[in-house]
């Protein structure tokens, strides 16, 4: 077994000249198996090269926890790869971008936006249960026939963010709505997958079928997210702030000269908070559904805490949280189960530092594998189980280990953890409440692989959604909620 010249004692993959590792990696499925597979034979810590560079996988959550946390400002950069520096312009963004004094005064400009929409303000709450209302009247007029939930969850999930980030929404036949999940899809499917360009950049002087599809999609992302900022430019006014778009150039209006963030940097943020918006909560949403096609005595369970809790009389809002715990554990064990990013993004060492007793290098690239974390048959009984129960106690409250961490930690954590949890609480409150969701006859059960990306989603499958309040009683009263 090899050692890294600087870390002795941390196993490294056999690796050569210009390829690296790469051919103890080629054609054995999905990364986040891949690693989990190898943290088997190497031991939870191993390195191996991607190309040229010297990467660290983290498969623990002991590991984890000083890679995100206890030395989360020493691992809070971002390696540049062809394909994000296209998506995001060369790291204008959040996500992408590499940690410097500019991209953290960005960062905290983005997290007083969604402070001021969102999470404490019932504006968000209105905005969500809003486009519920419209969710559940679109299955309802396709009661009995089997349907593919993705599409007018997509919507669903699209309008709520099109409202925080443009004041607009989409009706179910609008062809912009399609545009957007076209373009969306092929983004995640090329995006910082692992795929070749990113290990070797001079690849991209070759023509490259994944690169020029990339492009295409950020092309017609780029069409729609100029023409928001010119009519929000055009419309703009200090004295009101409609959405994330105008606080985001109220921002850069007030802002010393080294922490002004340019007209690319506002375009990109919408384009983290569209994307990361619509793609992750809807995703999650679809495993949801899939496993409770797969346990229906946990839909059952869901839905008769909702009788117990809510009745048919009116419809779930944010107070009646901590009212569902076993709805909450249930979105808990969905989101440990099947991760929606399984492989964190990659984190750089922006300075020299350790992991566990290694030392690690400036420059080292980091994989955070939260599917092993998440799967580690030492922290979860059986891990591969589908069982909400393992996020309650005995009397039946929510609790949640510190080594589940769906929107990982420290200085990169996610921006949007708050309104996501939202969202999933309403949403799919909203969905069991309002209906059952059943295999249509003679169809398969959806399966649980997954299809691998940037955001781990389900393969696509079919359903059938029954109303579950009868003929002589009302359905549940949509009623509005006022913002403050
Ligand atoms: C980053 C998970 C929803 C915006 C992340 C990261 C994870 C994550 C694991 C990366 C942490 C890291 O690199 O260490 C999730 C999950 C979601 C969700 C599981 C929903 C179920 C959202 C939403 C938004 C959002 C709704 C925006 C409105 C972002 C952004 C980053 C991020 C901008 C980059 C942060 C940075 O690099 O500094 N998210 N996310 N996410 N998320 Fe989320
Ligand atoms: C989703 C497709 C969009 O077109 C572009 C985009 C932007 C931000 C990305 C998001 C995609 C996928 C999920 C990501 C998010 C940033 C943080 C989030 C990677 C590619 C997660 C889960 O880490």
């Amino acid at each position: 077994r090899r050692r890294c010249p600087t870390a002795p004692h941390l196993p490294c993959l056999p690796s050569l000249p210009v390829l690296g590792s790469l051919l103890s990696l080629r054609g054995r499925g999905p990364p986040h198996l891949l690693y989990a597979e190898l943290a088997r034979d190497h031991g939870a810590l191993f390195a191996l090269y991607l190309g040229p560079h010297y990467t660290v996988v983290v498969n623990d959550f002991r590991h984890a926890r000083e890679v995100l946390l206890q030395r989360g400002k020493d691992f809070a950069g971002r390696p540049k790869m062809v394909t994000t520096e296209l998506l995001s312009r060369g790291g204008k963004d959040i996500a992408f971008a590499d940690y410097s004094p500019l991209w953290k005064s960005h960062r905290k400009l983005v997290h007083s936006c969604f402070a001021m929409f969102g999470e404490g303000s019932s504006k968000l709450q209105a905005i969500v249960c809003e486009e519920a209302a419209s969710l559940c009247a679109d299955l309802l007029a396709k009661t009995g026939q089997p349907l593919d939930l993705g599409l007018a969850l997509m919507r669903a999930v699209t309008n709520v963010v099109c409202t925080l980030v443009f004041s607009s929404t989409y009706q179910p036949q609008d062809p912009e709505l399609h545009r957007v999940m076209d373009y969306n899809r092929g983004i995640v499917q090329t995006i910082a997958c692992g795929g070749l360009v990113d290990i070797f950049p001079w690849l991209k002087i070759f023509p490259n079928k994944d690169v020029m599809k990339l492009k295409k999609c950020i092309g017609v992302r780029d069409e729609l997210l100029n023409r928001k900022l010119r009519e929000h430019k055009e419309s703009y006014s200090p004295e009101v702030t409609r959405d994330l778009l105008d606080a985001l150039l109220k921002g850069q209006q007030g802002a010393r000269d080294e922490f002004r963030i340019t007209d690319d940097h506002v375009l990109m943020t919408a384009a983290d908070v569209f994307g990361a918006g619509v793609e992750t909560t809807s995703t999650t949403l679809l495993w949801m559904i899939a496993f409770l096609l797969h346990y229906p005595e946990v839909q059952e369970r869901i839905q008769q805490e909702l009788d117990e809790q809510i009745g048919l009389d009116r419809s779930p809002t944010l107070e009646d949280r901590g009212r569902l715990p076993y709805l909450e554990s249930t979105l808990c064990e969905v989101m440990r189960i099947r991760p929606v990013s399984p492989v964190l993004i990659p984190h750089v060492a922006l300075q020299d530092t350790s992991i566990g007793v290694h030392h690690i290098p400036k420059g080292t690239h980091v994989l955070v594998n939260m599917w092993s974390i998440h799967h580690d048959p030492q922290r979860w009984g059986d891990p591969g189980r589908f069982r909400p129960e393992r996020f309650l106690d005995n009397e039946g409250r929510r609790v949640s280990p510190p080594w589940f961490l769906p929107f990982g930690a420290g200085p990169r954590v996610c921006v949007g953890e708050s309104l996501a949890k939202l969202e999933l609480f309403l949403f799919s409150s909203w969905l069991l409440q309002h209906f059952a969701f059943t295999v249509p006859q003679g169809a398969p059960l959806p399966d649980l692989q997954g299809r691998f990306g940037v955001v781990l989603q389900p393969q696509d499958y079919i359903v059938s959604v029954t109303p579950r309040f009868g003929k002589d009683s009302d359905p549940p009263e949509i009623r509005e909620v006022k913002p403050d």
